[in-house]
């Protein structure tokens, strides 16, 4: 029996049970002989609850009396997850709970299994603040994280057909346990009207903003429970609503209707969330979605501000708000409305404000995804705000680029935070820059390119503002909660502190080579795997091998990630086999897990492409079960905590400086997959940790990429220059996989040579195609393996996203513990 853990809140089996059944009974009005499953699982959150609760309580009100300063974590998405089973582990009662629920006849895993998923984030940007606020709390740093209260978050994603079909995903429609509404924090948003400019009796002039609407935000906070801490942090999500006056208004002149119009308008706004698309821009709802949050969370900010102090001179001390992306970023020119409109500073002293407050983090290089929004826009939606942006962006250009490059207007055209052209065009990164303290990327080869290549100008100005912060990933959720039984081989041998300071299970590396460890190692691959094949089987109806090598590629798709590369590795496989029935490999399971974005069309196809090519290969019997791929529907987090520590390979495949880091790359390691990728993003920093002779790298690098490109890519000199290449993309235009439609998959070969590969996919095949023959190799030598598996589990300590907000608060946020355990 496993110790009471420090700072585990005292709670027995017995009276976990009776708190459960207590909660059946006053909190569900029900009783164990009628509660179903869903009514079991809100009961036993509700008996955490009475410990949580107590200690989000005692830790804002610890926060209130030291007057600490915070972190305000500004971001429009938090990929949460399931909360119950990591707040068990967090709050140190998992085993009790367990145990309880066993005693009253449920087991934990099907109790858990009703929660359904906290879908508010797209991918990458928005786990990555699901880590950080566990993080946050987990080291006892004040930190509050802000965002939208989305009825429904990402689309849930159906196969039908082999296509994506968009659903809406409701994730609240039944209730859920661990959000509080606080109804007496909520906050009124203006919206729309006009700028009067009007002039006191002290001959000053004043901005009025009248808006023309006004709305207002709700807050519901969900308790944020630290691993083993006496910290509870909030994450803080806004829900719209209609501002109570006005339909009053309109309902009492007889306009029902008219009010429920307004009243679906306002609640409009924290509706849905936004998958990544094509293009944001002309949004006006994901303006007013920016617009809402910010401006909820700067009054919030500043009402517990003015608890402690009567004016602002304090305020950049108290307060860091730190920059999700650009999505956040109108909160800068808001904050400078309420210091100079509201609360009467002047320009100077507000602007010194807001530049001592704010930091941003930049999460891709990708054009396409840098936010613009057209000047016309906010003219309509925030006309003061504008006028701001206007006066920064003047005082910028006069001032700082004046100063530095005198007389060139070219300059001042090129670094303006208005885009000049048909429709101008706020930037939004620029607007960021300028203003903030610090802008960091989230891998040191991103924050390299972030200075290099995207912002150069503005890092000759300013280069000390320019940081790397490389991301991590928290191992409570992606190793202790997710794989119980590599977490407790890992207490076994290192103790129980690992979950805090991974770089712990370095000490597993003086075991890589011990038979005993490396059998116990792989058989839990093993165990994992047997259990991911049941997943498969029940999702797809496929059968897998567990003694093959499961080979993942789990992120959201995008071209630049390239799972069409891998699509065409796995048919030159295919074709392999065909042409020679005794061709030499071990058994392959390629598992594939995706959303596309409803708009992006070459995306789905890609998926469409990958649906088709597994029902062909997985029941063509001339190659004898050697070959499988599964695309499983529905990615999403708890999915992928079933799929990392069942992997063999993991596929980090982007075009190199494309992903700016990646964190899969991170759990896929952590859980003892070998790493087969190009070098891009985090993938450097994981091969210098692993050493490069436990990963699988191929590919063009950085700087061959870009040179390739200047120089002229042509992807039809791949084609005629590889037969295996050209006889797979031919491949896609026969009605193969689609018998009686050919075509249906040629516009990935069109995009790959009519639409110029511009992600250097024929660049990589053959490269690529020869890193999967060393692996295969490589799988073959047992032993061999698992030393390299071993390894990599035990050398990621580095990627604790612990670490991470370590790095935030020594270079950016500059906190101190309140709380310390
Ligand atoms: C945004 C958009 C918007 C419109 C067009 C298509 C598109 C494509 C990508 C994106 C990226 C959104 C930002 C994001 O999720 N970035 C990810 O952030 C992770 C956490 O830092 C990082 O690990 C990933 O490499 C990065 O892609």
């Amino acid at each position: 029996k496993k110790a009471t853990a420090k700072n585990a809140l005292a709670l027995s089996k017995e009276q976990f049970k009776d708190s459960i059944v207590k909660h059946l009974r006053s909190t569900l009005g029900t009783d164990e002989a009628r509660a179903n499953n869903q009514a079991w699982w809100k009961a036993t959150c509700s008996a955490v609850n009475e410990l949580v609760f107590d200690r989000l309580t005692e830790t804002s009100k610890a926060n209130a009396e030291n007057d600490s300063r915070a972190v305000h974590y500004l971001s429009l998405e938090f990929l949460m997850g399931r909360l119950t089973v990591n707040n068990l582990h967090n709050v140190g009662v998992f085993d009790a709970a367990r145990d309880a629920l066993t005693d009253l006849g449920k087991d934990i895993n099907d109790i858990c299994d009703e929660e359904p998923d906290m879908a508010l984030g797209n991918g990458g940007l928005g786990r990555l603040a699901a880590c950080f606020i566990d993080s946050l709390a987990t080291l006892n740093y004040p930190a509050v994280g802000y965002g939208i209260h989305y009825e429904h978050g990402l689309f849930r994603q159906e196969i039908q057909g082999g296509r994506q079909i968009e659903r809406p995903d409701s994730w609240r429609e039944y209730g859920n346990p661990w959000e509080i509404c606080r109804p007496e924090s909520i906050q009124e948003v203006p919206l729309y009207g006009y700028v009067e400019t009007v002039f006191g009796e002290d001959g000053k002039m004043r901005k009025v903003w009248h808006a023309g609407r006004q709305i207002k935000g709700v807050p519901w906070d969900i308790p944020v429970v630290g691993y083993e801490a006496k910290t509870v942090n909030v994450l803080r999500l806004w829900e719209s609503k209609a501002a109570d006056f006005f339909d009053w208004d309109v309902f009492n002149a007889g306009g029902y209707v008219d009010s429920q119009a307004e009243k679906s308008q306002a609640e409009a706004v924290s509706k849905v969330l936004y998958p990544n698309d094509e293009s944001e821009q002309g949004k006006e709802l994901r303006l007013i979605q920016q617009y809402f949050f910010c401006a909820c969370s700067l009054k919030d900010i500043i009402r517990r501000y003015k608890r402690n102090h009567t004016d602002f001179s304090q305020f950049s001390k108290q307060a860091v708000i730190q920059l999700n992306d650009t999505h956040p970023t109108v909160a800068i020119p808001e904050l400078m409305r309420i210091l100079i409109d509201e609360e009467g500073l002047v320009w100077d002293d507000a602007w010194k404000i807001c530049s001592e407050t704010f930091a941003y983090t930049n999460h891709t290089l990708l054009p396409e995804a840098l936010e613009k929004w057209a000047v016309y826009l906010f003219e309509k939606v925030l006309p003061r705000h504008l006028e701001i942006i206007y006066e920064i962006n003047r005082r910028f250009l006069e001032d700082e680029v004046e100063a530095k490059w005198p007389g060139n207007d070219e300059m001042k055209r090129h670094l303006s935070i208005i885009e000049e052209g048909e429709t101008r065009m706020v930037r939004m990164a620029f607007l960021c820059v300028v203003t903030c303290f610090k802008t960091n990327g989230v891998a040191a080869m991103h924050s390299e390119l972030v200075k290099q290549d995207l912002f150069p100008e503005f890092c000759e100005l300013w280069p000390e503002r320019f940081e790397n912060v490389t991301n991590g990933v928290t191992p409570r959720r992606w190793l202790l909660a997710c794989n119980e039984e590599l977490a407790s081989m890992y207490t076994d041998l290192v103790g129980d502190q690992w979950p805090r300071d991974l770089t712990l299970l370095s000490k597993a590396n003086e075991f890589a080579d011990d038979a005993k460890f490396q059998k116990k190692f792989m058989d839990i691959k093993h165990t994992k795997k047997v259990q991911l094949a049941k997943v498969i089987k029940d999702l797809c109806d496929v059968e897998v091998d567990p003694n093959a090598i499961f080979d993942i590629q789990i992120k959201r798709l995008h071209e630049y990630k390239r799972q069409h590369l891998n699509v065409l590795h796995i048919l030159a496989l295919y074709r392999r086999l065909l042409e020679n029935p005794n061709y030499e490999m071990n058994k392959r399971v390629f598992i594939f897990g995706a959303k596309a974005a409803p708009g992006y069309k070459l995306a789905k196809d890609i998926i469409y492409a990958i649906n088709k090519i597994a029902d062909k290969v997985n029941n063509d019997e001339r190659i004898q079960g050697k070959l499988k791929v599964v695309f499983l529907p529905n990615y999403r987090v708890t999915l992928a905590e079933k799929l990392f520590p069942a992997a063999d390979v993991s596929e980090q495949i982007s075009t190199a400086g494309y992903e700016a880091s990646g964190t899969g790359n991170m759990k896929f390691a952590l859980n003892g997959a070998l790493t087969l990728g190009t070098l891009d993003g985090a993938n450097v920093e994981i091969a210098e940790e692993v050493g490069d002779e436990n990963v699988f790298i191929f590919g063009l690098n950085c700087d061959e990429v870009k040179a390739l490109k200047a120089a002229g890519y042509n992807p039809w000199d791949y084609y005629y220059g590889n037969p295996e290449l050209k006889a797979v993309l031919d491949w896609l235009e026969t009605d193969y996989f689609t018998p009686g439609a050919p075509g249906e998959l040629a516009s990935i070969k069109q995009s790959l040579l009519e639409g110029g590969d511009p992600y250097l996919c024929l660049a990589d095949f053959a490269s690529y195609s020869e890193a999967h023959i060393a692996v295969d190799k490589m799988y073959s030598d047992k032993k061999g393996w698992a030393r390299k598996a071993i390894i990599n589990s035990a050398s990621v300590g580095k990627f604790n996203s612990d670490r991470s907000i370590e790095d935030y608060v020594d270079r950016i946020w500059h906190l101190e513990k309140v709380m310390p355990n």
